[in-house]
């Protein structure tokens, strides 16, 4: 549709697995405003802080508009030219096993299904790979181990008919807002019990009845312990377990040999929970990257599908385990077959009767008979030369993978690497010889599929620009280029969609779960209005739950009880590296920030790359709250500000894995990360590196805002947008004598600044007006982390703002302190001063100021805000 089109256009958002309907209005100047969908299952018209903000995040300042040949604009012919020809050449020289794909859980169900086709199908190896690998590759495995398919079994609605819901290594309320609110709802109607086992205390124990705070990668010590639990309180189905499933006596022998102590919980906490899940039929057991992320993933995910399966808990309303996947498309990247080791439509690489039917459908010169190469191992390849041609589209590795230098090593290292990326400004972008803008969200046209197996429509309400190309187009043209013109002559995603659906139908033949055949005759029109749908998709049945009837997709139709044993992280503590580093996701980011970081109002929360650590660690190594710290691993450093917080286990320090070269260079934690995998799954343990730590003592700090982006070459930055401009953190080696020379660099002005200076504090305190006298920049040095009212000054950006080297609010206005509320911008004080005045009433303190009453994403914190005010306030 053009950008004028003023209609309203229904589409899904971009970010979680969630997967919520949004309606879009073009504002046809290139703006969007964006609204939750009421009519959208996932969500019913919910959005979270993220959602909410996505018309601030489709504006072109940093969009990549035309491919790049070594740095150089070129056409399309001439890139896809090359692209094509180095493809060809280095296959023809080396082998199809020379070359290697690595793609996302963000690309469109069309545009994994024409990648993974090309290579699987005509380039004939697996190497393609994704991201998914870092994300849901152990649920993938598991879940194939226990029903031989990698199915989910239930949907959203059995998170609110339960009676008790574990959320395990899942930090549901920032990482799922909306599906959190849904369940938070349930438990406010019918008194849903909630458990959260988590090492870290979360935002989502706000609305747990119990918190297993477990060592890290003791979870199925834990679930073992359940399981004999279980069988000792007669609570499991003996009939289900007859005959439906095999393995029982093992898998019994085997559980009842681990002893859930080594989780170092109180026994009677451990009790508590054995006795909850035991006498609740109605239990769903949700799981992401705490279980997901480690060596012991796979196993981790049949610990908790062994519980279900010898209870008989499975695909019946309100039970059920429950992975809840990351990105948008994470599920329709399984179902594409975009994983090393997965065939198309969820059928198996080791099956010669499956790789012959895919085949045949394609009617490709050839098929892979072997698994590919799977991520980590995949860019150790590229590290090591053997593989010399490399394409990567919609994800960042070098950020987000572990051993993210070395992994950026390796892809520089790379005789040829093609990036397809929105914007050129990615640590991974930078390293491309080919550089080719695709499409973005508001912009693309296609499905995805969310956790809950329901299939959605990206649609379009922004023209593409510049010469951005949708991500299927620029495969398919290149699968054109090398030959085979007829396999990928599509002209629509409706076709690519009819044919993976057509294709699904074989697999639903040959015995699989995943069957949407019955849209494989949607005409051009119905897709166009296809509203969101749960597969399967068959003659005789659409959506419902899986399992429920006993029934799995084995080989004898019995599902496996898996033994499986306790085992500690890949790496040991040891005195050279004493800490466990647990990363992950803060609420208002997106990962690598290419997107969500163009939100001003997202850049509010937590707008530092930091380390979060227990006050006793923070004691013994002599961190204050705001000092930096320097944390090393044996691969390499970061650098983070210290956030000190109960809330990290002691030993146990977390820190978000959103930073990048682009926005915080000394703080990309995958720097730090182990490329230690799950063996089953081959996933990469994320969050159990081992570390030290030290205080970084800089030469000094300093705050900084501008109108105009400010670059720095010093040892630590972080730079965000906020609404007027940027403001960004500093820290230096060496104190400079010209505060005034560098701030003109800092800012690339040229103008008189005034200048305030304290040379026995060592503080400098500069502002750059412009003609007109409003605030164009201002730095702030001292010998110590800087204390001023950064929101605050952030603020007086073009503002006539004679006052602003006093750094603190102008008059009496009380300093809102560090924003809680993305939406509004409502700070910490501000709340508590509501708390003070009204009592520590959720709701009040909201409605008063305004805070979390939007898209109500920030109000767990506003409860453990109030909630610990409160207890202050009793013990004083
Ligand atoms: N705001 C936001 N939301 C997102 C994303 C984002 O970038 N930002 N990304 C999306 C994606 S792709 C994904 S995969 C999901 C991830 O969603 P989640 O998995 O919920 O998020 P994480 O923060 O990675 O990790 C969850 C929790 O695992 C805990 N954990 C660490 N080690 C262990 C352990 O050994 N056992 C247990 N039980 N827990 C442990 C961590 O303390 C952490 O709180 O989020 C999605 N949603
Ligand atoms: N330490 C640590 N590391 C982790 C994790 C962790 O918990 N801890 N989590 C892991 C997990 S679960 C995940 S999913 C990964 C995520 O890691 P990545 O996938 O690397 O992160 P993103 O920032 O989502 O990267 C998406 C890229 O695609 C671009 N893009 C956006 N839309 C489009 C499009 O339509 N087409 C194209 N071609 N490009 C587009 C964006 O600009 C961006 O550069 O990180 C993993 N890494
Ligand atoms: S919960 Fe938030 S990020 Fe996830 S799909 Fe919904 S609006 Fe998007
Ligand atoms: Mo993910």
């Amino acid at each position: 549709m053009d950008g004028a089109g003023l209609a309203q256009v229904r589409s899904t958002c971009p970010y979680c697995g969630v997967g919520c309907g949004v309606t879009l209005r073009a504002d046809g100047a290139g703006g969007l405003t964006v609204e939750g969908d009421p009519d959208h299952p996932a969500n019913q018209g919910r959005l979270c802080s993220k959602g909410f903000a996505l018309g601030e995040t489709v504006g072109l300042g940093e969009r990549l508009l035309a491919p790049r040949v070594n740095g150089t604009e070129t056409g399309w012919h001439e890139a896809l030219d090359l692209v094509a020809r180095r493809f060809a050449d280095t296959i023809a020289e080396h082998g199809p096993d020379s070359v290697a794909f690595y793609v996302s859980g963000q690309l469109l169900t069309e545009d994994y299904y024409v990648a993974n086709k090309l290579m699987k199908g005509f380039i004939g190896s697996a190497n393609i790979d994704t991201n998914s690998r870092l994300c849901m590759a152990s649920t993938v495995a598991g879940h194939r181990r226990a029903f031989g398919s990698d199915t989910v079994p239930g949907t959203y609605d059995d998170l609110e008919q339960a009676d008790l819901v574990v959320l395990t290594g899942s930090n549901l309320a920032w990482c799922h807002p909306v599906l959190y609110q849904r369940l938070a709802a349930a438990r406010a109607a019918r008194g849903t019990k909630i458990v959260v086992i988590d090492p870290r205390r979360t935002a989502t124990c706000d609305i747990a009845d119990l918190h297993l705070a477990l060592k890290p990668g003791t979870d199925v010590a834990l679930f073992n312990g359940l399981f004999a639990y279980l069988r000792e309180n007669g609570a499991l189905d003996e009939a289900f377990i007859l005959n439906h499933t095999t393995g029982f006596d093992d898998t019994f022998t085997r559980a009842s040999a681990d002893d859930p102590e080594i989780t170092g919980l109180d026994r009677r906490d451990i009790t508590r929970f054995y006795q909850m899940f035991a006498a609740t039929e109605r239990t769903v057991t949700v799981f992401s990257q705490g279980v997901n992320q480690s060596t012991r993933g796979t196993d981790k995910v049949n610990a908790i599908l062994n519980c279900h399966l010898a209870t008989g808990r499975i695909g019946k309303p309100g039970m059920g385990p429950f992975s809840v996947t990351g990105q948008p498309n994470a599920m329709g990247g399984r179902e594409t077959g975009g994983l090393a080791n997965m065939l198309a439509a969820h059928l198996d690489l080791e099956s010669a009767e499956h790789c012959a039917a895919v085949q045949s459908f394609w009617a490709s010169p050839r098929i892979a008979e072997r698994p590919g190469l799977r991520a980590v191992d995949m860019f150790r390849a590229i590290g090591e030369g053997r593989i010399k041609a490399l394409w990567i589209a919609c994800t960042n590795p070098a950020v987000s993978m572990p051993d993210a230098d070395a992994v950026r090593a390796a892809i520089r290292a790379c005789p040829f690497t093609v990036v397809s990326d929105i914007t050129p400004e990615t640590d991974t972008a930078r390293l491309a010889d080919v550089l080719l803008p695709a499409t973005g969200w508001g912009e693309k046209d296609g499905t995805v599929t969310n956790s809950d197996r329901t299939i959605s429509r990206q649609r379009p309400a922004l023209a593409a620009p510049g010469l951005a190309r949708h991500d299927w187009a620029i495969f398919a043209d290149v699968g054109r280029r090398m030959g085979w013109t007829d396999a990928f002559d599509y002209r629509s995603p409706t076709e690519i969609f009819r044919e993976h659906a057509a294709l699904s139908g074989i697999a639903g033949r040959l015995g699989r779960d995943f069957d949407i055949s019955g849209l494989a005759d949607l005409s051009d029109a119905d897709y166009e209005t296809l509203a969101p749908t749960r597969w399967p998709v068959t003659a005789t049945r659409s959506g419902g739950r899986f399992f429920g009837d006993g029934r799995f997709f084995t080989p004898d139709g019995r599902a496996r009880l898996l033994p499986v044993r306790q085992k500690a992280p890949a790496a040991a503590r040891s005195p050279k590296y004493p800490y466990r580093l647990n990363t992950g996701r803060t609420r208002d980011q997106w990962h690598t920030m290419t997107r969500t970081g163009l939100a001003p109002r997202l850049s509010r929360h937590l707008a530092e790359p930091f380390l979060q650590i227990h006050p006793e660690d923070a004691a013994a190594l002599g961190l204050a709250p705001a000092d930096l710290a320097r944390v090393k691993s044996p691969l390499g450093t970061a650098i983070l500000r210290v956030l000190v917080s109960e809330d990290a286990p002691i030993g146990t320090p977390f820190a978000p894995m959103h930073w990048t070269g682009e926005t915080a260079p000394a703080a990309r934690v995958d720097a730090l990360v182990a490329p230690a995998n799950d063996p089953v799954s081959g996933q990469p343990e994320s969050k159990a590196s081992v570390v030290a730590i030290e205080r970084y003592d800089a030469g000094w700090y300093g705050f900084a805002v501008a109108a105009d982006k400010p670059a720095a070459n010093v040892a630590y930055w972080a730079r965000v947008r906020t609404e007027a401009g940027w403001r960004m953190e500093l820290a230096g080696e060496t104190a400079c004598d010209d505060w005034t020379g560098f701030a003109r660099r800092l800012f690339a002005l040229d103008t008189e600044p005034q200048v305030l200076t304290d040379a026995a504090t060592g503080t400098a305190r500069l502002a750059f007006t412009d003609a007109s006298g409003r605030l164009a920049a201002a730095l702030f040095i001292g010998r110590r982390p800087v204390t001023v009212a950064r929101d605050h000054i952030a603020a007086l950006i073009g503002q006539q703002a004679g006052g602003v080297l006093a750094a603190r609010p102008r008059g009496n206005a009380p300093d809102p302190g560090p924003t809680v509320c993305s939406c509004t911008g409502v700070g910490a004080n501000t709340l508590l001063a509501a708390a003070h005045r009204l009592g520590a009433d959720l709701d009040r303190v909201c409605t008063s100021t305004g805070a979390g009453v939007t898209c109500g994403s920030c109000r767990p914190e506003i409860t453990s805000l109030i909630r610990r005010f409160t207890v202050r306030e009793a013990a004083e």
